[in-house]
């Protein structure tokens, strides 16, 4: 068996699947409820069929099995007369838990984590994002080979030589899979360096990525402001691969705008940190743009989730713009009145229907004019010589030339500013900061 026939394939293992959660005894039943219909939007995005649903109320998750033993007898009777083939659960399980329950209810068991990596081992279109997938799919793998699994293909590397005196096949496996992420890190390392110099090659311009919740229309958003044709569908990780494009802010200065992966709430670690250079562009961003779809009930614990996974990712020392989406599947625009007094700094827009879309790019013009330091230079011809690196430095905002020399107005981004002063301290006529 390969590698990657050791990870479950939703679609061809599992047309028929259950689902199964924990409630926290005491907690919020709704929220579980609404949390735990989450599993069952991402287990039928993964192509399966959710014939039933099972939770319990449990002050903990059982240690050896999850669930306790009467509802585990229920389940597996369930999946008998039902023909049931997998037992989708709600978190991420112990490699041991997951053995238990497969022994246990004789149908194979996959966790919160196995599905997500599944939807995006599914989704993956670029070289880039299925090598951060196999990634992630890999070191999930690593510690749950069990004694199942007795072959592993050759084409990994494996054979003669690659087993020593009574090493068992989990420990060649094992082996296998370490030399196989060492190799995906080096090939990620190389994407990620040509897209840094992509980056570069842009020189200054600001740019604005948009992060957010799966589903909250990043992508829409994207459509609306650059009329770039992105992917877009009701659907759970419609979005994998970074699309950047280009956009003007209402002033005329050039931007780019970026639209990228969703945040689920419980996304596995691993994931994350493969998909580190996808995330890059939200990471090297000017600001970030982050999009909510305030017509879900739950949107507050969205937002809890998007700002925990920015922090995780180390992206929290840039301005962050709330933009509420959907704002045309409320009620009454009396809400929205309510909801701009509780998040007085956001914007409110519905990127399908085109609304608040112009007073948006204002705000991003804003964010943008209060960024950049404004600095008027006087830089005489004879110093012809640093115009280029004027150009590389600052955005000229306008010039004037005279017998002389030349006027120019220009903003400096914070990041610039050192390196700016350094050369062109001596040319400033008035700081207007
Ligand atoms: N009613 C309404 N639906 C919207 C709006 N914006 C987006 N949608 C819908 O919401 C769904 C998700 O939109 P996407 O733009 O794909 O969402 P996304 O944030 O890019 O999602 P992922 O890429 O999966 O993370 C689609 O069905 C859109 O048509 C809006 O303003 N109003
Ligand atoms: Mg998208």
């Amino acid at each position: 068996m390969s590698l990657e026939e050791k990870l479950i394939d939703v679609r061809k293992k599992a047309e028929r699947a259950v689902t199964v959660a924990v409630f926290k005894k005491g907690g919020d039943r709704e929220m579980s409820y609404e949390l735990f219909n989450e599993l069952e939007l991402l287990a039928e995005t993964a192509g399966a069929e959710v014939v039933e649903t099972f939770h319990q109320e449990l002050t903990r998750p059982i240690g050896a099995t999850y669930i306790g033993k009467g509802k585990l007898a229920e389940i597996k009777e369930f999946a008998k007369e039902n023909k049931i083939a997998l037992a989708i659960f709600d978190d991420e399980l112990s490699p041991v838990q997951i053995r238990n329950l497969e022994k246990e209810l004789e149908i194979k068991v996959l966790d919160r984590s196995g599905l997500i990596l599944d939807i995006f081992a599914q989704r993956a279109q670029t070289s880039e994002a299925k090598t951060q997938v196999e990634l992630a799919q890999m070191q999930y793998l690593m510690p749950r080979l069990t004694r199942m699994w007795t072959h592993l293909s050759k084409q990994y590397g494996g054979g003669i030589g690659t087993r020593g005196p009574g090493e068992t096949q989990i420990e060649v496996d094992r082996r296998l899979i370490r030399t196989r992420i060492e190799r995906l890190k080096d090939k990620l390392k190389v994407i990620e360096t040509q897209s840094d110099q992509k980056r570069r090659s842009r020189g200054n311009v600001p740019t604005f990525a948009l992060v957010g919740y799966t589903n909250a229309g990043k992508s829409t958003l994207m459509k609306a402001i650059t009329e770039a044709d992105v992917y877009i569908e009701n659907k759970l990780f419609a979005t994998l691969d970074t699309t950047t494009r280009k956009f003007s802010l209402p002033s005329g200065q050039d931007s780019i705008l970026s639209d990228t992966v969703g945040f689920i709430r419980k996304i596995p670690s691993h994931l994350v940190a493969s998909f580190r250079s996808t995330l890059a562009e939200a990471r090297e961003a000017d600001f970030i743009i982050h999009v909510v779809d305030i017509s879900h009930k739950y949107f507050a614990e969205h937002i809890k989730t998007v700002d925990t996974t920015l922090a995780k990712l180390k992206i929290t020392d840039k301005p962050i713009l709330q933009v509420f989406n959907k704002i045309d599947l409320l009620d009454e625009l009396e809400m929205v009145k309510v909801y701009q007094d509780h998040y007085p700094d956001s914007i409110f827009v519905s990127a399908s229907k085109n609304m608040n879309i112009e007073t948006l790019l204002n705000k991003f013009q804003e964010l943008y004019d209060r960024s950049s330091n404004n600095f008027r230079i006087f830089l005489p011809y004879e110093q012809a010589s640093l115009i280029q690196k004027l150009f590389a430095l600052t955005e000229i905002v306008e010039q004037k030339d005279d017998e002389t020399g030349s006027y120019y107005e220009l903003k400096v981004q914070d990041e610039n500013l050192f390196h700016f002063k350094n050369l062109f301290e001596q040319f400033i006529v008035e700081d207007e900061k």
